[in-house]
C-alpha cells in the first residue's frame, strides 16, 4: 500500500503543473472599460520570479506598464492600453513544479485609457524642434554665418577693428597728454 502511494505521489506531479485557469479579461472578449491591468489565474502556485507577459496591442506595441505581480495562483500585468482594437497576451511563468507553462490568447480594447498630456488628435510624433536661433544666438559667428554669410562677418570684424584702432588711438593720445 505505502508503496503504492509513493508512485501515485511520484506519477502526479508529472501532470501537476500549473495551467492557465482563467483571465481577465477573459479571452476573446471586447473590454468596454479602460484597463490598467491583465490579471492570469493558474490553478496552482507560481513562482515569483521568471513570470514575463507581453501585451501586444494592433500594432505589435508592448503594452505592460511595470513588472508583472505574482500573488499565490495569479499574475497581474500593469498595462497601459492606448490603442482601440485585437490585443495579445502572450505569458511564460515557471509554475509551482518547476515546469515552465506558457501560451497566448486576445482580447479586444473597446475603450482606451485617457491620455492625460498628449493630444490624440496628432498621434504623428512632432519632432523635437531643434531651436537653431537659440544655439546662433551663443556664437555671434555662427549668427552672422546663418543669417547674412560672410559679407555680415566682414561687417561685424571691420566695426570690430575700427572700434579696436579707435581705442588704441585714443589710449596713445591721451598717454602722450599726460606726458606733456
Ligand atoms: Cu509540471
Amino acid at each position: 500500500m505505502l508503496l503504492l502511494g509513493l508512485i501515485l505521489v511520484g506519477a502526479t506531479p508529472a501532470a501537476a503543473h500549473s495551467e492557465l485557469e482563467s483571465t481577465l479579461p477573459a479571452a476573446d472578449t471586447t473590454v468596454t472599460e479602460p484597463l490598467t491591468s491583465v490579471t492570469l489565474t493558474f490553478d496552482d502556485g507560481v513562482q515569483p520570479d521568471f513570470a514575463q507577459v507581453a501585451v501586444l496591442d494592433p500594432a505589435g506595441n508592448d503594452t505592460v506598464d511595470g513588472d508583472p505581480v505574482i500573488d499565490g495562483n495569479t499574475v497581474t500585468q500593469p498595462v497601459s492600453v492606448t490603442t482601440a482594437g485585437a490585443h495579445s497576451v502572450s505569458y511564460r511563468i515557471v509554475s509551482a513544479d518547476g515546469h515552465i507553462v506558457q501560451g497566448s490568447y486576445a482580447f479586444t480594447a473597446a475603450v482606451v485609457s485617457p491620455q492625460p498630456a498628449a493630444p490624440t488628435s496628432s498621434p504623428e510624433p512632432t519632432s523635437p524642434v531643434t531651436t537653431p536661433p537659440a544655439e546662433a544666438a551663443a556664437s555671434p559667428a555662427a549668427q552672422a554665418e546663418q543669417e547674412g554669410g560672410t559679407g555680415q562677418t566682414v561687417a561685424i570684424l571691420g566695426v570690430l577693428a575700427v572700434g579696436l584702432i579707435a581705442t588704441v588711438l585714443i589710449t596713445a593720445a591721451r598717454r602722450r597728454q599726460r606726458r606733456g
